[in-house]
């Protein structure tokens, strides 16, 4: 039996940059969850007995709401749902799951790498049949659905019992509960050279993998300690916990700090490495080196052929606007399309999808290839180990020798977190209106080249997408950029992206927030940052 339910819209359902991020009390409020899943439901066509994919990170919720979306999926006329056991899939396996069963969806719960439990943050988000998330077409339709919703259907039926690998029904629908780690295990090893990090880890290489309590715990175990050989104890934090012990599951040099201060230790491990909250974000560090995610993508791209899957060559690389432009003098140098596109790995899907690119990746510790459409942690850290294998050098002299070959970018994020929303559109509104008149003024000392707005055209669909970001690039190749973030569940959060080309070698050992220091003023002078947000300094710096 089938319910259909009258509800009212709720007018704050409008997806971010990653699906529709909020506090949990806000989805807890009634029909909440269940008018967006509906929302979602209606926006897409063509699924009667078709199979959806559902899983998340395990974060306060998951459970009740993956209840709820079985049971709307089944009253919707879903033929099949496979969902993780214990309602657990990393954002890159559900990924896989989606590709590997030829699935029209899925639906994934997660709010990435912020803080859960019952008053923190909760997410959902719809992917495609090509298993990545929605493009803007289809988010912008789920909001429009959202704000004159007025009635849901859902299965009259008991709760799946999501701890007991089998078949179920659900009303008139199958529900698979399946390995959550198995599938995405496999494909793994089908990528990467196992033979080589399994006989680097039994010739004693020793690494660390935080999983900050998230959900790449289970997968760090299988892969890296049961099929690699790692040692018992090199994934840390491995049981997935709903609130991640009370941290921020963000692997970045602030919440993963405890790795950090390991890895600049005397008795550091050969390698570092953590994943984020639903583990599509990887942090890469080798011993004495913190590898920025700008750089992990140009290092990647350019040794990627030493890996099986990618012993061909990569087609083409894509990287969004605010990632630096190292990956570009890869790109450059092998001879292959580079693309740049707005913040979202929505934007990836098409070049994935049309084979112009192999590898993508993001400032915001996302990197990732063709196998899935998602960005993959564990898959940056296994590619980096099978590079670490096959060249035998450590991960300082890969870098250090990747930085003399092309020069070095030197790069740092600065985030002001928890800003008051008409402050930080206050701020934005003022640069853009200063924006033609800056080309040719000198800031600071730097002589501003050119100004915008980033505007993306999609070179697959045609279709465009404007307001990306501000970019203000400087005289010689330096250049900052503000936008506001679209994940944040508390004010705003404005951030500023830094970066300068260095070619000398004889300069690449200088402190990075140093090396920036001329154009970290040069930022607050464009855009008044203090005057705009009250803060004397940003409150994470990455
Ligand atoms: C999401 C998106 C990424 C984006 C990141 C930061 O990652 O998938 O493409 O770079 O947010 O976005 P923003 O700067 O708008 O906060 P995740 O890991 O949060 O799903």
């Amino acid at each position: 039996m089938n319910s259909i339910v009258k509800t009212v819209p709720y007018d704050d359902q409008k997806p971010g940059t990653s699906g529709l991020r909020k506090k949990v009390p806000v989805f807890q409020q009634e029909n909440y969850v269940e008018n967006f899943i509906q929302s979602i439901f209606d926006s897409v066509a063509g699924y009667r007995g078709e199979t959806l994919v559902i899983g998340g990170d395990g974060r306060y919720f998951n459970r009740e709401t993956i209840q709820t979306a079985i049971k709307m999926a089944a009253a919707n006329g879903f033929g099949r749902v496979i969902v993780g056991q214990g309602g657990i899939l990393s954002t890159p396996a559900a990924s896989h799951l989606i590709r590997k069963n030829e699935a029209f969806g899925g639906i994934v719960l997660s709010a990435s790498h912020n803080p859960g439990g019952p008053e923190e943050d909760f997410g959902i988000k719809y992917n495609v049949g090509n298993g990545g998330p929605a493009p803007e077409k289809i988010t912008e339709a789920i909001y429009q659905r959202t704000l004159v919703i007025d009635r849901y259907a859902i299965a009259d039926s008991p709760d799946i019992d999501l701890d007991t690998i089998g078949t179920f029904q659900a009303g008139d629908m199958t529900v698979e509960v399946v390995d959550s780690v198995a599938d995405y295990a496999d494909l793994m090893e089908s990528l990467f050279d196992f033979d080589a990090i399994r006989a680097m880890f039994s010739g004693g290489f020793r690494m660390v993998f935080d999983a900050m309590h998230a959900v790449t715990g289970p997968y760090a175990v299988e892969i890296l300690e049961k099929r690699l050989g790692a040692e018992h104890g090199t994934a840390r934090n491995a049981v997935p916990l709903p609130d991640f012990g009370g941290h921020h599951p963000d692997p970045n040099l602030v919440h993963a700090k405890d790795l950090y201060d390991l890895m600049m230790s005397q008795n550091a491990p050969d390698f570092g490495a953590a994943s984020d909250g639903d583990g599509d974000r990887n942090l890469i560090i080798g011993k004495g080196i913190f590898v920025t995610p700008s750089d992990s993508l140009a290092m990647l791209a350019a040794n990627a052929h030493l890996a099986p899957a990618y012993k061909a060559g990569l087609k083409g690389i894509a990287r969004s606007m605010p990632t630096s432009a190292a990956a570009d003098r890869v790109a450059e140098k092998l001879g292959i399309g580079m693309y740049e596109t707005p913040t979202g790995w929505k934007f990836f899907g098409n070049l994935l999808d049309a084979g112009l690119v192999t590898i993508c990746g993001e400032e915001s510790a996302g990197t990732g290839s063709d196998h899935v459409r998602e960005k993959d942690g564990l898959w940056a850290v296994l590619l980096w180990l099978n590079i670490v294998a096959a060249r035998g050098e450590s991960v300082i002299d890969i870098a250090g020798k990747h930085w003399a070959e092309y020069g070095r970018n030197y790069y740092s994020r600065h985030d002001y977190e928890g800003v008051d929303t008409d402050d930080a559109n206050a701020l934005m509104a003022a640069l853009k209106e200063k924006l033609p008149k800056l080309p040719g003024t000198t800031v600071k000392g730097l002589k501003v080249a050119s100004a915008d707005d980033f505007s993306y055209l999609d070179p697959v669909d045609g279709s465009t997408s404007s307001n990306q970001g501000i970019r203000v690039l400087f005289e010689g190749g330096s250049r900052v950029v503000f936008r506001l973030s679209g994940t944040g569940t508390t004010g705003a959060t404005l951030r500023v992206y830094i970066e300068r080309y260095e070619p000398d070698p004889a300069r690449h050992d200088v402190e990075t927030q140093e090396a920036l220091s001329d154009l970290i003023a040069a930022a607050d002078a464009i855009a008044s940052i203090r005057k705009h947000t009250g803060r004397p300094t940003p409150s994470v710096i990455t």
